[in-house]
């Protein structure tokens, strides 16, 4: 078994799927924008999450072919849901060889015409602000002012540098997982995130930024994060990742 020569394959063979995971208002909890997450459906081993592939399509070239398909794959499934919820967005995860790759810029452009859709509805997600150089920046200027969103992803976790972030042009911080999972201690002796997350917010505000809560697996984590002033929510509380099929269905049933 050659894992990458079956990736390889993968993209001509058809076997690459974008799930998608909703992202709701705190408040209201109404849909703003989907997450696309990438699957493989492995002829033999099944479905395989992107923590099984992704890092090593990074190690080759692999990921750039990988993160174009992405890009069209979501340009064309968005296009198609926003005939019925005009203001639905989508985020795409982009690994920082992918966003400093100098044509990446134009190839989103590109996409963004192809199907019909303004910057506004897309979302870049990217991990390790400390890579993005100001050169690299400069690309997406003219999509960024056209409405183009920046995230921050995994933000709190080693791979965002707060220092970096001040310079960056982003718009939105997705808090990581972890620290919404350490929000509510379960032990008496483990202390909270909350201070750390409020300190988060209290930053977004006064930068002009969105927060995304990602991870939120209860109601009582969603109720703290919304008194903590998160805009936005994400998590198997919501909704799991799923199919596009059965993500319309969830769209379908919520709004
Ligand atoms: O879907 P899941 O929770 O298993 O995703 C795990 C990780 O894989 C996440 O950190 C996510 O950012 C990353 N990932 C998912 N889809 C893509 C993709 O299309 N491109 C890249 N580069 N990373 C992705
Ligand atoms: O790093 P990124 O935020 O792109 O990772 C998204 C990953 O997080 C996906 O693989 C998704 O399956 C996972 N995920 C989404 N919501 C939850 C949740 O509420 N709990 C847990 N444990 N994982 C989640
Ligand atoms: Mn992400
Ligand atoms: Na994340």
């Amino acid at each position: 078994l050659n894992l990458e020569q079956d990736l390889r394959q993968a993209l001509p063979n058809g076997e690459l799927e974008l799930y998608y995971q909703p992202v709701v208002t705190s408040g209201a909890q109404q849909p703003v924008a989907v997450e696309a997450l990438i699957r493989w459906n492995h002829p033999v081993m099944g479905l395989l999450p992107p923590d099984q592939f992704i890092p090593l399509a990074e190690e080759n070239d692999l990921i750039f072919s990988l993160g174009a398909w992405v890009l069209q794959e979501a340009c064309r499934q968005l296009s198609v849901w926003r005939r019925l919820w005009p203001e639905l967005r989508v985020s795409i995860n982009v690994s920082s060889r992918q966003f400093t790759q100098t044509d990446f810029a134009s190839s989103v452009a590109q996409a963004l015409a192809v199907h019909h859709l303004p910057a506004s509805a897309l979302e870049l997600e990217v991990t390790e602000t400390a890579t993005l150089d100001t050169e690299s920046l400069g690309d997406y200027a003219a999509l960024m002012s056209a409405g183009l969103q920046l995230a921050v992803d995994d933000f709190g976790t080693g791979y965002s540098s707060i220092v970096r972030l001040f310079e960056l042009p982003v718009g939105i911080l997705k808090i990581d997982r972890s620290l919404v999972a350490a929000l509510i201690p379960s032990q008496d002796r483990r202390r909270s995130t909350l201070p750390l997350i409020r300190s988060f917010v209290t930053y977004a505000r006064e930068s002009g930024l969105q927060v995304t809560a990602e991870g939120v697996e209860t109601p009582e984590q969603l109720e703290v994060l919304k008194q903590a002033g998160c805009d936005l929510i994400q998590g198997f509380l919501i909704a799991r990742p799923a199919s596009a099929a059965q993500t319309e269905r969830w769209l379908r049933q919520t709004t």
